[in-house]
């Protein structure tokens, strides 16, 4: 079993699209092990992507997720690292394959609906971002 880490993205949520976007992420077999909504912070956001800060798509990048609300979910399944990126599709939706949750509801390459971890390390570290013991089911 592994464990990653899912962001809804305030675009998806204003559409009210959190819970067709679940059912896909429970259908993969994916399990919902902790989830909770927030509006990110400025400092937030600039801190959970700071892998980017020298992009120059990181202002607006930041501007926009924290626009409103997101919903965080730590998500455990066989693979579930790999699972999740498949299960989202490419970054940019016109890149992405059919079924995926970009496909169907990304707005553009910066609005694209969801986040999910790279990789393991990755994904241990944006868990622990945003939940702490008692958020987290076993
Ligand atoms: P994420 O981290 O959100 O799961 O997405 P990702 O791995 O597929 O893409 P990444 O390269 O890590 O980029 C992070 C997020 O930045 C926005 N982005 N905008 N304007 C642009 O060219 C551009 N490129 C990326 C997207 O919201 C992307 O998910
Ligand atoms: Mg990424």
């Amino acid at each position: 079993m592994e464990r990653t880490f899912s962001i809804i993205k305030p675009d998806a949520v204003a559409r009210n699209l959190q819970g067709e976007i679940m059912a896909m992420i429970q259908s993969a077999g994916l399990r919902i092990k902790g989830m909770k909504m927030i509006q990110l912070t400025k400092a937030q956001a600039e801190g959970f992507y700071a892998v980017h800060s020298a992009r120059p798509f990181f202002g607006s990048l930041v501007e926009y997720m924290c626009s409103g609300p997101c919903v965080v979910m730590c998500l455990e399944g066989d693979n579930a690292v790999q699972k999740y990126r498949d299960l989202m599709g490419a970054t940019n939706k016109d890149n992405a394959a059919e079924g995926t949750i970009r496909k169907k509801y990304a707005l553009d390459i910066e609005k694209n609906s969801c986040h999910g971890s790279d990789g393991q390390d990755t994904a241990a570290v944006e868990i622990a971002y945003f939940f702490n013991a008692l958020e987290l089911v076993g």
